[in-house]
């Protein structure tokens, strides 16, 4: 009976030790995960919405990470309070687009004076300070405007009006953002470029479908003899189109209305393979696997690029197809 006591109680010393070891070991486990505070800047198109979904499904606990992500609702000063706030909490790293180039050396320098590395994502800063971010990954709007005109230019040329006299009307993203600036420069340097191209209307749609249907109702209360729309995504797209349908207008590339988008959204290829988007330039929205690829190498203390610029395509009403479609992620 002795003996089995003392068996007994060996057993339980031995346990209790076991436990005492498992718990720190969960308070490792705990003290490993890394800590990103993730400002977006909101809601506002399927793009985004796509752009968080990639975020949210790659920063997970399974790797690595806790997550903590604030929507700004489209504004700057809720996206400054929210990396205040993160600086607060003491988090590994910061992670935010941006919702316009300027205004955000204050708290940055905040940031880096607490040693926290910034990651900016999809739109850009603008600053002459140095080091305000550790890393950028987005597109090269400019480059995308400019993938638009030359589609444009060859298909008017191939159409035999390259020289015609042609009203563009331009619906323009959120003033001030990366991609509004970058979209919007290719289409008024194509402007200067071809004296018979006039700009009849050029309105702020702020990358939104019901903004776009509004603005783009007033100009047609002004004109309908329209030949081009630039729309700076497919939300715009999307909401100038229904505003041209009521006028009676058709959009097609062959005998109507050209309408030029971006993002290359499933909703926005869709209308493509529809042909009342003519040309759709892609804008890829997936930079979750990005982000955690910088962060894996920052951590290990390995080498990474400083500027990461996204591979995008384009798609046209002539060429897409529904297999098309139903390949894309989002
Ligand atoms: O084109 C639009 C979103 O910054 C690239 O913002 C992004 C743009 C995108 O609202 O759909």
């Amino acid at each position: 009976m002795r003996k089995l006591l003392a068996i007994v109680i060996c057993l339980m010393l031995i346990l209790c030790a076991c436990a005492r070891q498992a718990q720190p070991m969960e308070e490792d486990a705990e003290d490993s995960l890394i800590v990103v505070g993730f400002s977006q800047v909101g809601a506002e198109s399927e793009w985004r919405v796509a752009n968080t979904e990639s975020i949210r499904s790659t920063l997970t606990e399974g790797n690595g990470y806790v997550l903590i992500y604030d929507d700004a609702r489209q504004k700057q000063e809720n996206q400054i309070r929210a990396i205040r706030t993160f600086i607060q909490q003491g988090v590994d790293y910061i992670l935010f687009s941006p919702k316009v180039e300027t205004g955000w050396i204050s708290v940055l320098q905040e940031a880096r004076e607490a040693n926290i590395p910034v990651i900016v994502l999809d739109r850009y800063i603008e600053s002459e300070v140095e080091n305000l971010y550790t890393a950028y990954i987005g597109s090269d709007f400019h480059k995308e405007g400019e993938m638009a005109i030359s589609w444009l230019e060859e298909f008017l040329q191939r159409e035999g009006r390259i020289g015609d006299s042609l009203r563009i009307v331009h619906i323009q993203g959120t003033m001030g953002s990366t991609a509004q600036i970058g979209r919007t420069a290719a289409l008024e340097q194509s402007i200067e470029k071809h004296p018979s191209w006039e700009l009849v209307a050029q309105e702020c749609g702020d990358f939104t479908r019901a903004k776009a249907y509004e603005v783009m109702g007033s100009i047609l209360e002004q004109t309908t003899d329209i030949d081009i729309v630039y729309c700076e995504n497919d939300g715009e797209a999307l909401g100038a189109i229904a505003a041209m349908e009521e006028a009676g207008l058709s959009c097609n590339a062959k005998d109507g209305v050209i309408v030029i988008s971006f993002d290359a959204t499933r909703l926005g290829l869709q209308y493509c393979l529809g042909g009342k988007i003519a040309l759709n330039v892609e804008c890829n929205p997936l930079q979750g696997p990005y982000v955690n690829e910088i962060i894996k190498k920052i951590q290990l203390r390995e080498p990474f690029s400083r500027m990461n610029y996204i591979d995008e395509t384009l798609f046209d009403s002539f060429t897409i197809t529904q297999e098309m479609i139903d390949e894309r992620q989002y």
